[in-house]
This record gives structure tokens, C-alpha cells and sequence, in this order.
């Protein structure tokens, strides 16, 4: 495969619906996408940063900046032999996770059409269906989170997760048990608590939940390994998991119990399946998490989702859950089982609306 030219374009997207975390309300999505030409096809990657540097370090614009300046020229002109070899030549540089993994998954997205296999075979799935969990955010009031749950629950979904933070939590958690004792529950604090609020943390044991995911700092393992041993809920982490010494560290730490894997997060594929493949072998479960991607994003999720240990129902919903339009075509589904049947095309198996796209374009750049 030779990396002949990379196109950078930056969308806009409204939200169907405002998504808020512990961090902040997000209305409009910033999207940066890339699209490497190689002498076999053309692939597409989405990068999932951010409009704001909250979440992690990263966002669209310091994706921008690392992808047109250096990681894109290191790639330039070169012939890999497969997508996996791309990290390498990456390496000089430090972090910007999220702007490596748009160009590296765009990679495995043409290698997998040059090969005419599907992605998700090509990254050593064997799932034929995923199942899907939503995450839903902060609402205005309990009774607007109430009404979600109850279309969420309707539509199949099959686990709920909750954005908390302080004030946003136990009474919230009382209201959902009250009226669904039984459903897979779950939430997730984005590093919204300290270890001083243990005492409260402990009372969340009660609800009888899936996981909490993140309640401590973002770069932590130790006092999440002090919150574990008094929670008999399991912790999963997000933020802090970067790669697969990180999984492997917090996982013999006991830190967690949980490990939500986002592609983007941890710098792209190879190091999504190294994590995997290092959480299965310590017993860990492993559920795919979301960014609020647009459907190439979300199609690349999908295939990753198929990987044997993705054993709980991950954040990788419906299409129209978050877009009015979809930049893919067809849009992701999610069945009334609450499942998404894998498609058996090759690469990602969803069609790239280029026409769409550029519409929804407010910058582009050709590199070669
Ligand atoms: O912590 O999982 C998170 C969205 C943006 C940033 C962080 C997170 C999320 C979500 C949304 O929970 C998941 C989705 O895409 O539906
Ligand atoms: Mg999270």
C-alpha cells in the first residue's frame, strides 16, 4: 500500500439533540475527516477530538494542526505492507492519539477494500451482530431523562447509561430504579468526583449498577484502585486507559473491572485490538465506547465491536439517534432486538456520501 495523497476536511453537524457531560454541553459537532488515497483505494477516517480540549488534551483543531504538520508527512510517499504497520512510523510523536488514529484507521480502511474483505474480518472479528447499549447526557429536568430511558428502552436498547455529576446522581438513579428495577444500568461520571466523595460514591452500590465508568481524575489509577476495593460496583475506565500498558496497569492494579475501549482514544486499531486482546486475557470485559461520531466514526466502531471480547452492549447507537442526516449511506441501524447486524461488504460497509459531505465542508486540504 502506498500513501499517495490524504485529504483533511473539517464538517459541521447539529445535534438532533444537545448531549451534556460532567464536562460541558455540546450542540454542534466539529468533525474532522480524512481521506488517504493508496494505490489499492481510497479509505476514509473519522478523527473523534473533540470541539474543546475537555474531554482530553486533544480537539479538532490540534488534530488539524498534528495531522497537517507532522503525521501526515511522515507517512507521505510511503509503502506499508499493512495498516498495522502505520503506529510505527508514527512514534516520534508524543500523544495527539486521536489524530494518529483517523489517519491509521483510514489506512486499515483501504487495506481492507484492497483486499476486499470486510474491515471487521480484517481486524479479527467474529461477532455477526453487536449489541447496543445508549448513553444518554445531562438533561434539563429528571422527568425529560425519564421520557429518554422510556424511547431508548422501547427502541431495544439493551444497557442505559447515565452522564452524572454531582447534584445529577443518587436522586437521579432512585427515579430510574424506581420504575425499572431490573433493566443493565450504568454511568458515567467523566472524572466528575474525588476520593474525598467516597462515602457518597459507596452509597451508589445500592442501584445495582453495570459499572460506574471514570468517576476519579482522568490520568489516575491509584485512587481508583482505593475506590474499587470499597465498591462492590465494578469501575470501568475511559479516559485513562491510552494504550495497552495502561489496560494491563490498571487492570493489576484493580483499578477496574471494566474497560471501555475507544478507538480514537487510544490512537487507533492496533493498539484498540492489543488492548482487547490484553483485557481477555486477564478475564477483563471490554465494551466499545462513543464519541458522538458521524457515521464513518460509527462504522469503523462496528467493526471493532466485533472482536470476541466486546461481551457488553457498547455505545455504538443508531445513526439518526444523533443526525437528522447521515454522511453514510445506509445509516446505521439498530434492530427492535437491540442489535446491529455486521454487514458483509467489504471495508466498512457503509457507502461515503461525498456530495453531502461537501456541503457540510468548511475546510479542506489536499496534502501529497
Ligand atoms: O465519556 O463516553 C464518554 C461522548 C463524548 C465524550 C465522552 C463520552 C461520550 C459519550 C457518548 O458517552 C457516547 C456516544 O457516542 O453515544
Ligand atoms: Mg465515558
Amino acid at each position: 500500500m502506498k500513501i499517495e495523497a490524504v485529504t483533511l476536511r473539517e464538517i459541521h453537524m447539529p445535534l438532533v439533540h444537545f448531549f451534556e457531560t460532567s464536562f460541558g454541553r455540546t450542540t454542534e459537532r466539529r468533525i474532522v475527516l480524512l481521506t488517504v488515497q493508496t494505490d489499492g483505494a481510497e479509505g476514509w477516517g473519522e478523527c473523534v477530538a473533540g470541539e474543546d480540549p475537555f474531554y482530553s488534551e486533544e480537539s479538532a483543531d490540534t488534530a488539524w494542526y498534528a495531522l497537517e504538520k507532522y503525521l501526515v508527512p511522515m507517512a507521505m510517499g510511503r509503502t506499508l505492507e499493512k495498516a498495522a504497520d502505520l503506529p510505527g512510523l508514527l512514534t516520534r510523536v508524543r500523544g495527539h492519539r486521536m489524530a494518529k488514529a483517523a489517519l491509521e484507521n483510514a489506512l486499515w480502511d483501504a487495506e481492507a477494500l484492497t483486499r476486499n474483505l470486510p474491515l471487521w474480518r480484517l481486524l479479527g472479528g467474529s461477532l455477526p451482530e453487536i449489541a447496543c447499549g445508549v448513553s444518554i447526557g445531562i438533561q434539563n429536568t429528571v422527568e425529560q431523562l425519564l421520557e429518554k430511558i422510556e424511547t431508548e428502552l422501547a427502541a431495544g436498547y439493551r444497557r442505559i447509561k447515565v452522564k452524572c455529576k454531582p447534584g445529577w446522581d443518587t436522586e437521579v438513579f432512585e427515579k430510574i430504579r424506581g420504575r425499572w428495577p431490573r433493566i443493565l444500568l450504568s454511568c458515567d461520571a467523566n472524572s466528575a468526583y474525588t476520593l474525598d466523595q467516597i462515602e457518597h460514591l459507596k452509597s451508589f452500590d445500592r442501584f445495582d449498577l453495570l459499572m460506574i465508568e471514570q468517576p476519579l481524575w482522568s490520568d489516575d489509577f491509584y485512587y481508583h484502585a482505593q475506590l474499587q476495593k470499597a465498591l462492590r460496583t465494578r469501575i470501568c475506565l475511559d479516559e485513562g486507559i491510552r494504550n495497552r500498558r495502561d489496560a494491563q496497569a490498571a487492570i493489576e492494579l484493580k483499578s477496574c473491572g471494566i474497560v471501555n475501549i475507544k478507538v480514537g482514544r487510544v490512537g487507533g486499531f492496533s493498539e484498540a485490538i492489543a488492548i482487547h486482546n490484553a483485557a481477555q486475557a486477564a478475564g477483563i470485559p471490554v465494551w466499545c465506547g462513543g464519541m458522538l461520531e458521524s457515521g464513518i466514526g460509527r462504522s469503523h466502531n462496528i467493526a471493532l465491536s466485533t472482536l470476541p471480547n466486546f461481551t457488553l452492549p457498547g455505545d455504538v447507537s443508531a445513526s439518526k439517534r444523533y443526525w437528522k442526516e447521515d454522511i453514510i449511506d445506509p445509516e446505521v441501524e439498530v434492530a427492535p432486538s437491540g442489535l446491529i447486524q455486521v454487514p458483509q461488504a467489504p471495508g466498512r460497509g457503509f457507502a461515503i456520501r461525498t456530495d453531502y459531505i461537501e456541503k457540510l465542508t468548511t475546510r479542506k486540504l489536499e496534502l501529497r
